[in-house]
């Protein structure tokens, strides 16, 4: 009697020690950074994520999920007190509640913080109890991850190839048309460099819009509480042979300069020089709908990417900012749930073969990288249509704009990527063989099932790649 007392508070007294020991020092954080430009599908895909750790019926290929190691997933005040926090509840609640409706736009830096209670794999499941992994989950605008490419450029640098870009774009045409008449020897003339930054941040909304995603200065999108300041109210000017004190040039140089140092550099230091792994949600589909164009620069913007994850430049970060390394990075094309899976293979092979070329043309070697196609939360069903004899493989799902079910049929993609890749490389205007469509639906009512999270497409496989071996 007296000896199992002793035993058991002795035990118990080990656990807690343990138990203290584990949470100062045993109790790993993993920072996933989850980034895309506008409307890539973020908010959805952090929300199901989540979601779906949370209950994790539907989440076979996530091997500590389906090993049963997951003991319990539950959320915790994050630990950056001046970062707003994720809206988890609001965002589950639009997709999941009685009148489902995708979730507002969001436009600034976002956290949450998840933790999982895991019990180890293998030998030691017998030897060492549950452990504690947390997940802060960081959502950030693409757009100002693209702004690193402007750390190491100088504001003539800068502006020759912005100049260069966009010299061909329709778009571009009125900035190019202000510049004309504008001397950057001249001196400053607020009025003037207020009208110029208005008028390039205009081209920049368009470009947005037309699917061009080398569109910096990111925060000329995004201003949040920078709007009109001066850090703000400059763009890019030609060239010149020299620019004197106080000529329009000089302030636009200064202007460049504090941006990259008070606006760009902060946000590095502070919140992407921290990410251990990263996904990257682009929507191919919608490039691939837009034509060649915008699926040549999402390739482009994808070895812009990389490179700003490169090890090389990395260390130039790390010395500036005192960066860690990124392990992983994923390339995930969202809203797969607009192809019947018979097609799914085909887009990941064309994620695959954007994903290598931007490897090399960012010389980039060093982190895991991988491409995947998924659907944060699964908007339809599949069907095959008999039409004119042939079988169709198709969705169908509740359209957005009428609220009406609809079949939908996206059409053909090749399943040798060069198809889509080549004409794009070459700068065609159209696709020669295809035409493809894409179609807004709206979020399916659901009925959850206890233990289940929202229907995803491959969303497990995402989280494998991404937190599995740290579980
Ligand atoms: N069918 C389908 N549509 C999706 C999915 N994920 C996102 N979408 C669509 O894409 C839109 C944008 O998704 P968000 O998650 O809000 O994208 P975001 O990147 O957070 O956008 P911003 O906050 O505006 O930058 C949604 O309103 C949906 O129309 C998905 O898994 N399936
Ligand atoms: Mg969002």
């Amino acid at each position: 009697m007296v000896i199992s007392t002793l035993a058991d508070g002795l035990t118990r007294q080990i656990e807690a020690v343990s138990d203290t020991l584990s949470e100062t020092l045993f109790e790993p954080v993993i920072r996933l950074g989850v980034t895309g430009l506008a409307r890539s599908g973020k908010t959805v895909f952090i929300t199901s994520l989540i979601a779906n750790l949370m209950d994790r019926g539907r989440m076979p290929q996530l091997v500590a999920a389906a090993d049963g190691r997951i003991e319990a997933a539950f959320l915790q005040p994050q630990p950056d007190d001046t970062v707003p926090r994720f809206e988890f509840e609001t965002h589950l609640a639009a997709l999941t509640g009685p009148d489902p409706h995708w979730p507002e736009s969001t436009r600034t830096i976002s956290e949450l913080r998840l933790s999982l209670r895991v019990r180890p794999k293998g030998l030691l499941s017998g030897l060492q109890g549950p452990r504690t992994v947390h997940l802060d989950i960081v959502d950030y605008p693409g757009e100002w991850l693209l702004d690193l490419g402007l750390l190491d450029k100088s504001y003539a640098e800068w502006s020759d190839s912005m100049l260069a870009r966009i010299a061909g774009r329709a778009s571009a045409q009125d900035y190019l048309g202000a510049l004309g008449g504008v001397d950057g020897a001249a001196s400053h003339d607020e009025g003037q460099a207020q009208r110029l930054a208005q008028s390039y941040t205009d081209y920049l909304q368009k470009a947005r819009i037309e699917g061009f995603s080398d569109c910096t200065p990111g925060r000329f999108l995004l201003p949040g509480d920078l709007a009109g300041s001066p850090v703000l109210t400059f763009a890019p000017l030609p060239a010149l042979a020299a620019a004197p004190r106080g000529s329009l040039y000089r302030e636009m140089q200064r202007r460049f300069d504090a941006y990259k140092s008070q606006v760009v550099k902060p946000f590095f230091r502070d919140h992407f020089a921290r990410i251990d792994r990263q996904v990257v949600l682009v929507d191919a589909l919608g490039a691939i709908h837009s034509g060649p164009r915008a699926v040549e620069d999402l390739r482009l913007a994808m070895a812009d990417i990389l490179s700003a994850f490169r090890p090389g430049r990395t260390a130039f970060l790390a010395r500036l900012l005192g960066a860690k390394r990124v392990e992983k990075i994923l390339f995930a094309a969202t809203k797969s749930d607009h192809l019947h899976h018979s097609q799914h293979a085909r887009l990941t092979a064309i994620m695959d073969a954007l994903l290598r070329d931007a490897r090399t043309r960012a010389d980039f070697a060093g982190a895991d990288t991988q491409a995947l196609a998924l659907a944060s939360l699964r908007a339809t069903t599949e069907d095959t249509l008999t039409h004119d004899g042939r079988q169709i493989d198709c969705v169908r799902g509740r359209l957005l704009d009428t609220g009406k079910r609809a079949a939908f049929y996206p059409g053909d993609l090749p399943t040798d990527p060069a198809q889509l890749l080549s004409p794009a490389r070459k700068g065609a205007a159209s696709w020669l063989e295809a035409d493809y469509e894409v179609m807004n639906f709206a979020p399916a009512a659901l009925i959850l099932k206890p233990g289940e999270g929202p229907p995803h497409i491959r969303l497990d496989r995402a989280a494998q790649f991404l937190i599995g071996d740290r579980l």
